[in-house]
């Protein structure tokens, strides 16, 4: 029998000072320690213990030319967490706040969400504390193929197949894959997110945004009502809150805020119109890091240096970084009448901002099961790379539609207290585990 106290304190003394990693080990553990003790398989094969230890972790110097001439060197990383399902899998993330402690979390979670796709991913994580802000596009390809030179040695597409994430998009793909091509002359289709001309599959771009609307559909359904005329919160303005915003306003909802470093946006009209959502991919590629450019375009409130959760809606979803929302925000967001929160970031909540809204009865969906789209899309790419051909987007589109509701049902199947309510958290954790879990008794240690 595990005691959650003591399993928690020995990944404390493993893993000194990260911080990040500890929160969601715990978050998962909390859910499956129940399952766990009830399984003697699971104990016998020390399941938990494997399960918070990454298979390995691959660090390396990344070396390059600024425009100035002078030499930069960033850290690099790829941590391999667990390919029991499948290669490994999962982003790259290029952001200044990048540690191993953050990739490691990354990677932990990547695993059991991969799980939720029902397809055959292992988990995985990677990326550098390399800042693209205020970065030329010169700057950015040298960085890129500096990463790649060292990060080829590593992957495969049967082995690890790394994609974006914060900060790398369809550009930084490219610039990466090229680099791959140069040193390995093999188009396997290595990573995915790659632009369409050379394997990247249609609605990859989409996917995350997309599939967390479909998944919020699913908790509303749930509920017995519709999201037409939802008043909706986003955080961030990259890459998934786009496909959020664009899919939420095809769906009828109102999307009011984005938000960036610098601020909040809130356009009382909704951001709604294509010109406004095609915006937000200038906003992103400028690599300027800021939102404020949209107020002075389309005559909307820019809110210096605040989040976006003050303002009342219907649905928050935070779209940016692990730990934007908080306890406090949850506190706001309740006075204001808002009933779901649906994170979609990667562990987008803090563990008070959880606690908080389980204190309320609002209706939390985790971002492990809310942002899986974007992954199962990966997922959809390496089948059509390994088959040397590209499927039409409503096929891709609506084999992800077909996968965010199978997440949602394991999470119902998971995670239905006796009162009848859903414990979303619960549901994802362990649904996502157990697959996992089996998988690794079943091929011995
Ligand atoms: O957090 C994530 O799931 C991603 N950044 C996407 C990973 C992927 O392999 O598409």
């Amino acid at each position: 029998m595990y005691d959650l106290e003591k399993v928690v304190s020995d990944i404390e003394r493993k893993n000194p000072g990260q911080k990040e990693f500890l929160q969601a080990c715990k978050e998962v553990i909390e859910s499956v320690l129940p399952v766990i003790n009830d399984n003697p398989l699971y104990i016998k094969n020390k399941i938990l213990e494997r399960i918070c230890e990454p298979d390995r972790i691959i660090e390396f110097r990344v070396c390059w030319e600024d425009d100035n001439g002078e030499i930069q060197i960033n850290r690099g990383w790829r941590v391999q967490f667990n390919n029991s399902l499948g290669p490994y899998k999962g982003g790259l993330r290029f952001h200044p706040s990048v540690t191993l402690d953050t990739l490691k979390f990354l990677g932990f979670e990547q695993t059991f969400k991969n799980s939720l796709t029902t397809l055959p991913l292992g988990g995985g994580k990677g990326g550098s504390d390399f800042s693209p802000k205020g970065k030329s596009d010169s700057e950015i390809l040298r960085f890129c193929k500096a990463f790649m030179s060292e990060l080829v040695n590593y992957i495969g597409p049967d082995t690890d197949v790394p994609a974006g994430d914060i900060g790398v998009g369809g550009r930084e793909i490219g610039y990466l894959y090229g680099q791959y091509l140069r040193i390995k002359r093999q188009n396997t289709g290595v990573l995915t997110g790659k632009p369409h001309t050379f394997g990247g599959s249609l609605i990859r771009p989409e996917a995350t945004g997309y599939g967390a609307m479909y998944f919020a559909e699913e908790v509303l359904k749930q509920q017995g009502v519709s999201i037409v005329g939802k008043k909706i919160s986003i955080s961030g303005f990259g890459n998934v809150a786009w496909g959020a915003v664009k899919k939420a306003t095809e769906l009828g909802a109102k999307v009011v805020t984005i938000s960036g470093p610098d601020g909040y946006i809130y356009d009382e009209e909704g951001i709604n119109t294509e010109e406004k959502i095609n915006y937000m991919l200038y906003l992103r590629s400028s690599n300027q890091d800021v939102v404020e450019p949209y107020a002075k375009k389309f005559g909307a409130k820019f809110v210096k240096a605040r989040k976006p959760w003050e303002v009342p809606v219907d649905m928050a979803f935070c779209c940016a970084i692990q730990n934007e929302l908080n306890g406090e925000d949850v506190k706001e967001l309740y006075k204001n009448g808002c009933k779901y929160v649906i994170e979609t970031s990667n562990m987008g909540c803090t563990s008070e901002a959880i606690a908080e809204v389980k204190k309320t009865g609002m209706i939390f969906a985790p971002g492990k099961a809310v942002n899986a789209g974007g992954v199962a899309v990966s997922g959809l790419e390496m089948s059509q790379n390994a088959s040397h051909i590209y499927w039409r987007a409503e096929e891709v589109d609506s084999q992800l539609k077909h996968i965010m509701k199978s997440i949602h049902s394991q999470c119902v199947q998971e995670g239905t207290q006796e009162d009848g309510s859903v414990d979303y958290i619960a549901g994802a954790n362990i649904a996502g585990f157990k697959k996992v879990a089996d998988a690794m008794v079943a091929q011995g240690y």
